[in-house]
C-alpha cells in the first residue's frame, strides 16, 4: 500500500461546476492486487439491457452492493447474479482512494458502499447517459480511470447538447456531485494510448453510496 496516491498534492481542478479532476492521483500499478482480487472473485462479464441487448463493456462489482443491467431493469444488488454469492467486499485501498478524492471536492463524509468496474476493449463505447439508480443523489461519485486512456464526453443536461470532451488517462480521478450529478455523460475508447501492464485495455472504477 506504498503508492496508493502518487501525487496527493498536485491541485484539484474544477473543469467545470461540481466536475473535479485530479491528475495522476493514483495508478493501476498501486491498485492491481485488489483488482485482480476481487475480479477473480467476480469475473467481468457482459450483462444485458432490459431490451436484451449485450452491452458494450464488461462489468464486475465489489461492495455491499452491485450495479446490475437485467431483463427487468437496472437495479444495485446484493448478490452476484452470476455467482449468487455476495460481491467481494470492496478492498480498503478503492474506499481510501475514493474518500481522499472526494475530500479534496469538499464532499465530507464520502463512504462509498459500493463499487462499480467497467472494462473496456479499445474501440468500445458507452454511450451518452445519466447515472440515476442511487437513492440519494446529494453524494457524489467518484471514478477512477486506468489503463488505455479515453476520451470523455460531458453532455451536461440533454443528451442532444454537444459535449465537452476530455482525454482520461492511467490514474486520473474525478468526482461528480451536486449540480453534476445528473449530467449525461459517455465515453470512446478509439483513439486511446495503450498502457504498459494493460495494453488497449481500460478499466474504470466507480465508487458510490447507495
Ligand atoms: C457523471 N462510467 O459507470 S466514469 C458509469 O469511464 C460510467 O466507465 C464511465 O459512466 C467510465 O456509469 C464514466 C465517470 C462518471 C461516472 C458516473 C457519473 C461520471 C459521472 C455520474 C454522474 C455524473
Ligand atoms: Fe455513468
Amino acid at each position: 500500500m506504498s503508492d496508493l496516491f502518487t501525487s496527493q498534492t498536485n491541485e484539484t481542478e474544477e473543469i467545470q461546476q461540481d466536475i473535479y479532476i485530479l491528475r495522476n492521483f493514483t495508478s493501476y500499478e498501486s491498485l492491481i492486487d485488489d483488482i485482480k482480487a476481487v475480479t477473480t472473485a467476480a469475473p467481468f462479464r457482459f450483462m444485458y439491457t432490459p431490451g436484451g441487448k449485450k452491452l458494450n463493456i464488461s462489468m464486475s462489482n465489489c461492495g455491499d452492493l452491485g450495479w446490475i443491467s437485467e431483463p427487468s431493469g437496472y437495479r444495485y444488488a446484493a448478490k452476484d447474479p452470476t455467482s449468487k454469492q455476495p460481491w467481494p467486499s470492496m478492498p480498503e485501498s478503492f474506499k481510501q482512494l475514493a474518500k481522499a478524492a472526494a475530500n479534496k471536492a469538499q464532499f465530507d463524509g464520502f463512504d462509498p458502499n459500493a463499487c462499480l468496474i467497467n472494462h473496456y476493449k479499445q474501440g468500445r463505447e458507452l454511450t451518452a447517459h445519466q447515472d440515476k439508480n442511487e437513492p440519494d443523489l446529494s453524494q457524489p461519485i467518484v471514478s477512477v480511470s486506468l489503463g488505455m486512456s479515453a476520451r470523455f464526453q460531458i453532455y451536461g443536461d440533454s443528451r442532444s447538447n454537444k459535449p465537452l470532451e476530455i482525454e482520461l488517462y492511467d490514474g486520473d480521478v474525478m468526482v461528480w456531485g451536486r449540480s453534476a450529478r445528473l449530467i449525461y455523460h459517455g465515453v470512446k475508447t478509439n483513439h486511446g494510448i495503450p498502457h504498459p501492464i494493460l495494453k488497449d485495455h481500460r478499466i474504470n472504477l466507480t465508487m458510490r453510496m447507495v
